[in-house]
């Protein structure tokens, strides 16, 4: 406790670590990624002050990464305080980025831990040049027993292997929301002290909701299930769903899902014939996965709309899916959307 009686990340992870909830190398880990977070959040809050808007790359030519994408110059640089921030503490076997083609071993130099980390250093970055909220997405894993070099293939583990997950959004507060897999918690930056301090614990998210967020401009292109769905949220009161629903969105996964897990609501992004040949818009193992694991542990619900997203067996690290999270009763409203069409098919 500090002195007005608030509880320190630092704090909040050695009492889980006392509880039995997680060890002293996961603790380390958690430690590292949110000093790494805290880097990022300076950097994102001095905008053009610092230099770092716009795009990456160099003469003209923009830099594209794995994803086919344009690189942002806080993509670049976020990727790289999370890469040298994690190197050389001895928590990691290896890591893996949505901003990398391979996943990386930690180098001989340094020793080696039992622990993968995956994550998408800022995500929602279109949002970085006009001033709106963005994040860090984390996920991690064991490495599996015996692995003495880690390869990409050591990563395809689902959903529900994740021992840890989290994120932290850079929006008028930066906000770290973590799960070590017993509840889902906040964490507010005291940026005068420089400290994550404990700001809700157990997190949960309402079963019934009124607001859904989905990228209405993409309605066309969706699946005949989806097109049903939203146009009977849309008929509000005099539909079949007998309420009227609000929409938001942000643009940036992590302000959207955190939206969710304050007040309720379902996130989706689902199929539509623009990403269909990718399987999705979303990535499973950067985005999809640990804001289920978050969802979940908060007591919400987090689907392919066809397939519990935890249960997916992931087949490639950069991999995408369909998204559907948040409120449980909404998910389980649309997942019936696509039951009822799959079936009739
Ligand atoms: P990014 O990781 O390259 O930033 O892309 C992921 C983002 C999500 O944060 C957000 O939900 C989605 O892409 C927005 O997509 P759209 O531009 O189609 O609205
Ligand atoms: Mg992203």
């Amino acid at each position: 406790m500090t002195s007005n009686g608030a509880i320190a990340l630092t704090r909040f992870l050695i009492e889980e670590q006392r509880a039995g909830h997680i060890n002293a190398e996961l603790r380390l880990l958690v430690e590292v990624v949110a000093r790494a977070c805290k880097q990022i959040s300076v950097a994102v809050g001095k905008g053009a002050l610092g230099g770092v808007l716009g795009d990456a790359g160099s003469a003209g030519e923009a830099s594209i990464n794995v994803q086919g994408e344009a690189q942002k110059k806080l993509d670049v640089l976020s990727n790289e305080i999370l890469l040298e921030a994690n190197a050389w503490g001895g928590h990691l076997a290896g890591l893996a980025s949505e901003e990398m083609d391979h996943s990386q071993p930690i180098p001989d130099s340094y020793p080696h831990g039992n622990y993968l980390l995956l994550f998408d250093p800022l995500d929602g970055s279109s949002n970085i040049d006009v001033n709106v909220s963005v994040g860090t997405i984390f996920s991690v894993l064991r490495c599996p027993e015996g692995v003495t070099a880690v390869e990409d293939s050591h990563f395809l583990q689902p959903g529900t292997a994740q021992v840890a997950a989290g994120y932290c959004v850079y929006g008028p507060q930066t906000t770290l929301v973590l799960t070590v897999g017993h509840g889902t918690h906040a964490f507010t930056l005291d940026r005068e002290v420089g400290s994550f301090v404990l700001t809700v614990r157990g997190i949960h998210i309402p079963e019934d909701t009124k607001e859904f967020a989905v990228n209405m401009s993409n309605q066309r292109f969706w699946e005949p299930p989806m097109q049903a769905y939203v146009g009977d949220l849309l008929a509000g009161k005099e539909g079949p769903r007998g309420k009227d629903f609000n929409m938001r969105w942000v643009a940036s996964m992590v302000a959207d899902v955190h939206r969710i897990l304050t007040r309720g609501g379902i996130f989706s992004y689902p199929l539509d014939s623009k990403c269909a040949a990718k399987g999705g818009k979303l990535r499973l193992m950067y985005e999809a996965n640990p804001m289920s694991l978050l969802v979940e542990q908060a007591g919400g619900a987090a689907s392919t709309g066809r397939q519990r997203m935890l249960d997916v067996q992931p087949s490639g690290l950069h991999q995408r899916v369909p998204v559907f999270l948040g409120s449980k009763h909404e998910v389980e409203a649309a997942v019936g959307y696509h039951a009822r069409h799959d079936t009739a098919a």
